[in-house]
């Protein structure tokens, strides 16, 4: 085969990869549905992000830049198609954001010709990570992420200590994004997402405090805090909403996913718990549910998980871990969730506002001992009898 022909292969066998349909997987659980193929993984990096096609340059066609995978994306709904920004991760370990789209939010997902280009403050960032986006009542699409730096009081030889800061920035076209002064906070702040209504007349933010980059110490709980304006946000007053708790799915450290649905029984909430196991983390998904009246007060908390890793999302580059910070309703009421796992691909899930308001309303609390969860068992078991009688 000649260079050019080569170069034309590749292409051709990337587009044919693309285009295979995603099919639902049989679920019986009720709750939502899960599909066979993940919607995005490094082999959806677009041909020209990592070949030189040029002969001569390149006679033997290599791959130049290697990405490493595809995580952790935010999630909108934009002028009829479903994107997603995605967290790419180059073989260097550096992470960007780039958007995807997809016609039906479940396949057939195809990179914007561009990475974003994400202006730097002052203090440029090491690397950025996970996106929660908000279109907000003021008239912008807000873009929070992670920006992580080395720890300028790390000690010598010490390559590995780092500081989370939350990035800020905006867009109107989701092309391009201007960069506002990171969020100060007195804590390391991961997880922060910006709630899409005005409360008090302020922003209002879901924080995430931990006293040090991986291990929470006195935080790790979602935290609320107002802010007066995002050109110049500061947290000074934060409320924990979201609590951790011995010997559940969210004892180590837990954080809001995407912003929460408003419904007309709440705002529903997707988050990720994370647990310390003889194999080292696990990171779940679960729900909840705040007021409409007072947005800082819980009125629905499921117990246990909504999603864990299963199959072939258990392993990856991190494993054991499930990570959502996008979904999308429709009009309809149809919810796509995008969610990655072990650190490497995209996956989606879809549901209804009414599977999702259900399961938050009639999962038993978790009763935080193990008599109790017999007990929610008995009692559903006692239901089901007298139900079964009822019918006979
Ligand atoms: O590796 C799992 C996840 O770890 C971090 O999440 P958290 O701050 O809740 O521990 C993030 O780095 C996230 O990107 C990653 O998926």
């Amino acid at each position: 085969m000649n260079f050019s022909d080569k170069v034309k292969s590749l292409i051709a066998s990337q587009e044919l990869f693309l285009s295979i349909p995603n099919k639902a997987k049989e679920e019986t659980k009720g709750i939502y549905q899960r599909y066979e193929n993940p919607i995005l993984t490094n082999k959806h990096i677009p041909v020209l992000w990592s070949y030189d096609i040029n002969a001569d340059s390149n006679p033997f066609l290599m791959e130049r830049i290697g990405c490493n995978a595809t995580f952790n994306s935010g999630a909108i709904k934009w002028n009829g198609k479903y994107l997603v920004v995605v967290r790419v991760e180059g073989y260097d370990r550096k992470s960007f954001f780039a958007i995807a789209q997809s016609s039906n939010g479940i396949d057939n997902f195809r990179f914007w010709e561009y990475p974003i280009v994400m202006p730097e403050t002052e203090n440029p960032d090491t690397n950025i990570y996970d996106m929660r986006l908000t279109v907000h009542e003021d008239g912008y699409i807000y873009g929070l992420f992670c920006t992580e730096r080395k720890d300028p009081e790390a000690l010598d030889g010490d390559m590995s200590s780092a500081v989370a800061d939350t990035g800020i920035a905006r867009t109107k076209d989701l092309k391009t994004w201007e960069r506002l002064p990171d969020l100060k906070s007195k804590s390391q702040q991961r997880n922060v997402v910006l709630h899409p209504e005005f409360i008090e007349g302020k922003y209002a933010l879901y924080t995430r405090p931990q006293d040090s980059f991986i291990e929470p110490g006195s935080g790790g709980g979602i935290g609320w805090a107002l802010v007066k304006n995002m050109n110049e946000a500061e947290i000074n007053d934060e409320k924990i909403i979201d609590q951790r708790y011995y010997h559940t799915i969210k004892e180590l450290k837990i954080g809001e996913g995407p912003h929460p649905i408003k419904t007309s029984q709440g705002w529903l909430h997707l988050a990720h718990g994370v647990r310390h196991c003889a194999d080292g983390l696990r990171y779940v998904l679960y729900l909840y549910m705040t007021s409409l009246i007072d947005p800082t007060k819980i009125i629905a908390q499921p117990s246990g998980y909504f999603m864990a890793p299963q199959g072939d999302e258990r392993v990856g580059d991190v494993s054991n871990v499930l990570f959502s910070n996008g979904w999308i309703e429709d009009p309809d009421g149809k919810v796509f969730i995008y969610y990655a796992s072990s650190d490497t691909r995209m996956h989606v899930a879809t549901s209804t506002i009414d599977q999702l308001l259900d399961y938050c309303r009639n999962t038993p609390r978790d009763g935080m001992r193990s008599a109790c969860s017999v007990q929610n068992i008995i009692e559903l078991i006692n239901k089901n009898k007298a139900t079964m009688n009822d019918e006979q």
